[in-house]
């Protein structure tokens, strides 16, 4: 038995998704975004499922937010969905979606909960995507011009904005990969992509400083950590192309004004030339406020010639996995964050989110998600490492307060500490948000 124990100054909340959460999505002059295009073509998203109904948040934030009261957080995370705003993507807007999250952030704020706003969490206006979405630079423009609109409009109310949400599943994992939004499977794109989509990030911090916004803004990556097999130098190599894939690609442009060699070396190889205009390095490299992380998950790794994108394969090292097969890891979580430390500086830092999927179902109205608190405790332990060992820990955000819509995976995986019936609406907190209720009250657990 052990107690953890936080610094009292450190911030708490929860974290969720304007198209994982809302539903509404054909209402009050909502536009549509690629999510609803990719959603609705078969074969897309398990089951069939699509973000049309969701939790209904758009009904029902004020009981969410009765929720978040009990809960006790300090911090909510969510995002703005960009067609609500500019239905076409730009032009004209629309003001019932403003007045939706006016309602939402003026009800949080009289809650004592601090908005934290993420502006692009992956649902891009449709009628951008059908000029190349990302691909286009005059989405750059869009962007940055729905992201002075909302800081015009929420200057005074939300302190804490982010631009994107983990950059390497918009580009990567949406245009290569093609498991997300909008589904193609092309490296030089998908390349291309993350250097405009870290453009957009930079001139959106330039134009939040211009206009001399109060308050703090930065960017949330997605990591993971690949720990090598061996101290064969192969190994090692291969899990350093993997964990910069997520790590270096994104931050060194923003934190260093240029990307690493060794990527982009590796990336001409496989037959990428990344098309870099004047002054993109200089836009991209503004200093951030904070850093947002999120992290799940990661794996032990080896060398092996010709194996996907980077030499590697997994090796199976019989860590418990959660129910959507990720490896519990919570090493990896130290190591991404000591490495990021150690390599960006003293940045500041809030765990934008970090948590698992269990698919607990309610039995006489309890949810005894017993793995999902004990993910927590793993995590929030290698979490309380990384601050002893002298990283900048602001904030910790579960995700998610709701169980929603997984994207790909649809309603068949539940990150939330809060059960939704998704016939009935009616939310049941688990076992989990009870233990993290009382983690929060005290600023400490016993492990
Ligand atoms: C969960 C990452 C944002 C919030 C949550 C999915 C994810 C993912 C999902 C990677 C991935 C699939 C699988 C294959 C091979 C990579 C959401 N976070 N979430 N975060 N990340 N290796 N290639 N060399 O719902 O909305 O990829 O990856």
């Amino acid at each position: 038995m052990a107690i953890i124990q936080f610094p009292k100054d450190m911030k708490w909340g929860s974290a969720t998704a304007s198209y994982q959460i809302e539903g509404a999505a054909f209402k009050d002059g909502r536009g549509l975004s690629i999510w609803d295009t990719f959603s609705h073509t078969p074969g897309k998203v398990v089951g069939g499922d699509n973000g049309d109904v969701a939790c209904d948040s758009y009904h029902r934030y004020e009981e969410d937010i009765e929720i978040m009261k009990d809960l006790g957080i300090d911090m909510y995370r969510f995002s703005v969905s960009w067609p609500r705003i500019f239905p076409n993507g730009t032009g004209e807007i629309n003001p019932k979606g403003l007045a939706y999250y006016h309602d939402l952030v003026d009800k949080l704020i009289e809650s004592g909960i601090e908005p934290m706003c993420t502006l692009y969490h992956w649902d891009l206006p449709q009628a951008l995507q059908d000029e190349g979405g990302w691909d286009n630079r005059e989405t750059i423009d869009a962007f940055v011009n729905y992201a002075e609109t909302m800081f015009n409009e929420f200057k005074g109310k939300i302190k804490y904005w982010i631009t994107l949400n983990e950059p390497w599943c918009i580009s990567f994992l949406s245009n290569y990969i093609g498991a997300h939004a909008p589904g193609y499977t092309d490296l030089q794109l998908a390349t291309q992509i993350s250097h405009h989509l870290l453009v957009a990030h930079g001139k959106t911090v330039k134009k939040f400083r211009e206009l001399d916004i109060e308050g703090e803004i930065g960017f949330a990556p997605n990591t993971t950590w690949l720990e090598p097999y061996s101290n064969k130098q192969e190994d090692i190599d291969a899990c350093r192309r993997e964990n910069a894939y997520f790590i270096e690609w994104f931050m060194d442009p923003v934190f260093k004004g240029e990307y690493p060699q060794f990527m982009v070396d590796w990336f001409k190889k496989k037959g990428v030339e990344l098309n870099i205009e004047d002054g993109d390095l200089e836009a991209i490299h503004q200093p951030i406020d904070f850093l947002g992380i999120n992290y799940y998950t990661g794996h032990v790794a080896r060398y092996k010639e010709d194996e996907g994108l980077f030499d590697w394969e997994y090796v199976e090292m019989g860590y418990e996995r959660t129910d959507i097969d990720w490896p519990v890891y919570p090493e990896g979580f130290y190591k991404v964050l000591t490495y990021i430390n150690d390599r960006y500086g003293n940045v500041p830092i809030y765990i934008t989110e970090n948590g698992s999927c269990y698919n607990d179902e309610p039995v006489d109205g309890r949810v005894k998600d017993a793995a999902r608190t004990k993910y927590l405790k793993q995590h929030l332990t290698a979490l309380s490492r990384s601050i002893d060992a002298g990283v900048n820990i602001k904030g910790y955000l579960t995700w998610s307060l709701l169980d929603n819509f997984e994207w790909a995976e649809g309603y068949s995986k539940r990150f939330g500490i809060v059960y939704v019936d998704y016939i009935t609406q009616k939310r049941t907190k688990k076992d989990s948000f009870y233990w993290y209720k009382q983690t929060i009250a005290n600023k400490w657990f016993e492990f």
